[in-house]
């Protein structure tokens, strides 16, 4: 069973350098790029700024073997199928740098705060206090069968089992409560953990898609007003896949290429999901 799932960079390619034929001819882009996102557990994740490379010219392409790894998310034990979203930023930054980094972060973690206030006060009436203390490592593991009747992880409807604390009267019910930790918020006893993984969720999606709206083409400006150094607008990335694939691969569909336009240039870059 995988435990987490970590972003990485497998290439970067220079389409096209930044600025007009002076610029490019006598100089060459210092590439760096950070990437955002929040794991099932409701925590944010910031990899600050990752060197790539300090000297692009067209063409030049910066492979990274083994893959470069740039975060890690706790998939707390959810085997099902899965969707995380990542907001990538290139940033080209040579002799100073200034704080649109820490700023675009604080946007980020105020969109997926927002919500996921909002995902859980609809869904869940709960707040994200509560939620975080509810989601403890593993909570959406599927629950083991107790029987031997019905001996196997998935023999019974995994999604009526997964973490649905409601069910009375029956094995699943017996094998949730089991499950739940001890002291736990007494909050804890009403509460689908599915749907507390669906909100987290869902909230990253929100706030990965928000950041690329607000920092989309012309408003880049406001982005670049606050930093020394340059930013493309920032790239949402969404993956669905499925969180049963085992430990040490990429599953399928957790890979791809995102483009990134700005500042009379032109990169992409080749990225994948590997599970642990
Ligand atoms: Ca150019
Ligand atoms: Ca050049």
């Amino acid at each position: 069973m995988a435990n987490s799932a970590t972003f990485r960079i497998r290439r970067v390619k220079c389409i096209d350098e930044m600025g007009g034929k002076w610029r490019e001819k006598f100089g060459n882009d210092e590439i760096k790029a950070a990437i955002f996102s929040a794991d099932l557990r409701g925590s944010t994740v910031n990899s600050g700024r990752v060197d790539i490379y300090p000297d692009f010219d067209d063409g030049d392409v910066k492979t990274f073997n083994p893959p470069k790894e740039v975060v890690t998310l706790d998939l707390a034990g959810y085997e099902g199928e899965a969707e995380l979203g990542f907001s990538v930023i290139l940033i080209e930054s040579q002799i100073r740098r200034g704080d649109g980094l820490e700023k675009a972060w604080q946007k980020f973690v105020d969109y997926y705060e927002e919500a996921l206030k909002k995902e859980l006060s609809q869904k869940l009436s709960i707040n994200p206090d509560q939620a975080r203390s509810l989601a403890t490592p593993k909570y959406l593991s599927p629950i083991p069968q107790l029987t031997g009747m019905n001996a196997g992880r998935f023999s019974l409807n995994p999604a009526s089992i997964r973490g649905n604390l409601r069910v009375t009267g029956s094995t699943e019910s017996i094998a949730a409560s089991d499950t739940e930790t001890s002291g736990e918020n007494s909050d804890g006893s009403g509460i689908n953990l599915q749907k507390l993984g669906d909100a987290f969720g869902s909230a990253l999606i929100t706030a990965v898609a928000l950041i690329a709206v607000r920092f989309a083409g012309s408003a880049i400006n406001a982005l670049i007003g606050w930093a020394q150094d340059k930013f493309f607008p920032p790239q949402p990335i969404n993956v669905k896949f499925d969180a049963s694939t085992s430990p040490g691969n990429v599953p399928d569909g957790a890979s791809g290429v995102v483009e990134f336009r700005g500042h009379g240039g032109h990169y992409e870059m080749e990225w994948d999901l590997l599970l642990r």
